[in-house]
């Protein structure tokens, strides 16, 4: 996309929603000014912009908000050029659309669920269930990859960036080329 965007990422550093909302950035290497936001006191602007889930990532572009991180994801990879996050392939696409819902569904509950747990017990449960739902990425990892070092074969892939991982490393949402966010 040619021209000069106004980006703005309203995030919180620590959620894994948000990282894959600036490692899709990064991956595009555009510049975006990143705002950390006090999710125990919101501010007038998250909730102006995502009056509904009232959740980061919030991506503004141009004055325009976008929320929920998949959709942003895919959003990004729509207008920049620079490395697909979405294979090109149909089928492949697909299947990545459905591992990242796997990953919100499924592995994201459970993991956060271990932290929530009331009892031991309840904990045990979710670290069952959290293991289980890794070990199903793990082998779809194997299928999909082919073999290479991502979820998406040569390149980073929105199955990878759903787990806020690049290949094997763990990734924050630094590195991306020309990028320049201001804190
Ligand atoms: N489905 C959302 C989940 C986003 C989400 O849960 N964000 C958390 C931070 S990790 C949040 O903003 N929580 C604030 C709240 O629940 O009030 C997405 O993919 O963007």
């Amino acid at each position: 996309m040619a021209g000069k965007e106004d980006l703005k990422l309203l995030g919180l550093l620590v959620s894994p929603f948000v990282i894959r909302v600036r490692m899709a950035l990064s991956t595009k290497g555009v510049s975006y000014e990143y705002v950390e936001q006090d999710l125990f006191n919101k501010s007038e602007l998250l909730l102006k912009s995502n009056p509904v889930h009232k959740k980061v990532p919030v991506l503004i572009h141009n004055g325009k908000p976008l929320c929920e991180s998949l959709v942003i994801v895919q959003y990004v990879d729509e207008l920049f050029a620079g490395p697909s996050i979405l294979p090109t392939d149909l089928y492949e696409r697909a299947t990545a659309r459905f591992w990242a819902a796997f990953v919100d569904d499924k592995l994201c509950p459970a993991w956060f669920g271990i932290v929530m747990a009331k009892t031991e017990d309840e904990r045990a449960e979710k670290v069952t269930e959290t293991s289980a739902a890794i070990g199903q990425m793990e082998e779809a990892f194997a299928q999909c990859s082919k073999g290479k070092a991502f979820f998406g074969g040569d390149s980073i892939s929105v199955g990878g960036a759903v787990r806020g991982k690049c290949g094997g490393e763990e990734s924050g949402a630094g590195g991306g080329r020309g990028r320049a966010v201001r804190q």
